[in-house]
């Protein structure tokens, strides 16, 4: 692009932007939605119409200062998230925002700076939210069914518990069938410590679960703004009743009250189990007898076989063990031969993770990793450092975690949303060495 033409487009942005200030691009988010809504279009059509707007309108205010990242991608940061670290993060769309590989590993905890963000939902606003302190959520399917405010919540109980929490398609750029959805990498995922109620006492001021109860069910409230049919608009998870136990009702994420992007005021957190199911905006958490009915349990977020769908087929519930390689990789510059420090990730699931081998040549010989920092608890993730002496040349450098007696699998399950990949090959990384 000649420097004329580069000029022209800045400056045509500029009048856009100026044209179009935010409120007016939320009236035109919120008319196409209720068109949407009203012309009864399937929601499929209508989502890929809004994700093709909210593109459009993201691209707009590119400017020389976030032209500079680190991927290919010249979008900014969506408004909703303006307080984040853009170098740290690749934006797919301004509901898909994947955190760099190399931005994941280098402290224990993952910055809320550097968090990535999946929405199925727009995040409500301050307005929408209103006294944060008055945020309600109601109880049911236990003896007394009851509501709670946040302030309420709040006298009931306090704890702190770091989780991961991953996407489910966490990986699914990996898959080499066409798969729609964002195309993660390894960075729709963070280690994060939680501060909330556990959900065990809130069950236990509603004098128990219900006897007949199979499942838990948290549902959201993102989707009461737009408008939209609840059934396929509502962020509504099921998961085994069980889950309470160990669950949580979070207000803070490391150490900050719970951002409005990441479900503030008050979000579900269910440890081991795949993002989805640890609900924003929350609502409602009520023990079920049988599975809700809205389209992000029965249709969305099911590991099927390519080629087929249904609700016959496993839901994203718990995860697999996993790792992935941090530092060196192709983003972090030049490694010079001799020690290097090869660091990475490592969670076991449900499970403790055991250990991880490190592989330096592709995956035919492996050596135990070191764990480093502090452990805190099963559902986090360790981080694992292993020192190697490389010479100059080429290496594939891959990770393997165990734990719960089960081991990383070389390849990855094929599915046909491209969901719970753990495979170590597609996760190794190319390095040179000079
Ligand atoms: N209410 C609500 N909860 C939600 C979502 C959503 O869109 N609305 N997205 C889910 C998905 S798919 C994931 S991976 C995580 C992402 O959490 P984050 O955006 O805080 O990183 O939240 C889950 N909970
Ligand atoms: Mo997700």
């Amino acid at each position: 692009m000649n420097f004329a033409t580069h000029w022209l487009i800045e400056l045509t942005n500029q009048l856009v932007i100026m044209i179009l200030n935010n409120k007016q691009e939320e009236e035109m988010k919120k008319r196409i939605l209720k068109k949407i809504d009203t012309s009864k279009r399937n929601f499929l059509t209508g989502s890929v119409t809004l994700a093709g707007v909210a593109a459009a309108t993201s691209v707009l205010p590119i400017t020389i200062a976030n032209a500079n990242h680190k991927d290919s991608s010249p979008k900014g940061l969506p408004d909703f998230i303006s307080w984040k670290d853009r170098n740290a993060l690749i934006v797919h769309s301004d509901k898909g925002i994947e955190t760099h590989r190399s931005a994941i590993g280098e402290s224990l905890i993952t910055p809320n700076r550097n968090i990535y963000i999946r929405n199925n939902m727009p995040t409500m606003s301050d307005t929408q939210i209103g006294d944060r302190n008055n945020w309600k959520v109601s109880i049911k399917g236990v003896k007394n069914p009851k509501t709670f405010s946040l302030a309420q919540l709040k006298k009931l109980g306090h704890t702190t518990m770091a989780t991961i929490l991953q996407c489910s398609g966490n990986g699914r750029g990996f898959f080499a069938h066409k798969v729609r959805g964002s195309q993660w990498k390894t960075g729709a995922a963070a280690c994060v410590l939680w501060t909330g109620v556990p959900m065990k006492l809130v069950v236990d001021a509603c004098g128990g679960v219900d006897s007949d109860a199979v499942f838990m069910t948290s549902a959201g409230v993102d989707h009461e703004p737009t408008g939209l049919d609840p059934k396929k608009a509502k962020v509504e998870r099921s998961v085994p009743k069980k889950v309470y136990k160990d669950a949580m009702l979070a207000w803070e994420m490391n150490g900050v009250p719970l951002p409005n992007a990441h479900g503030g005021p008050l979000r579900m957190v269910t440890p081991g189990y795949f993002g989805i199911n640890n609900v924003k905006h929350l609502g409602q958490v009520a023990f079920t007898k049988t599975e809700s009915t809205v389209k992000y349990m029965k249709s969305s977020y099911r590991i099927s076989p390519i080629g087929k769908k249904g609700s016959q087929y496993p839901s994203c519930w718990e995860m697999p063990v996993k790792s992935w390689i941090t530092r060196p990789t192709d983003e972090t510059g030049t490694v010079k031969a001799g020690n290097v420090q090869i660091v990475g990730v490592a969670m076991g699931g449900m499970k403790k993770v055991r250990s991880v081998k490190v592989s330096i040549d592709g995956g035919q010989s492996w050596k135990k990793a070191k764990f480093v920092g502090p452990d805190l608890g099963k559902y986090a993730w360790r981080q694992f450092v292993l020192e190697a002496n490389l010479a100059p040349g080429s290496y594939n450098l891959a990770s393997k975690a165990s734990g719960g007696g089960k081991t990383q699998p070389e390849l990855r399950m094929e599915n046909r949303r491209g969901y719970a990949h753990n495979g170590w090959k597609d996760h190794s990384v190319n390095i040179k060495v000079v």
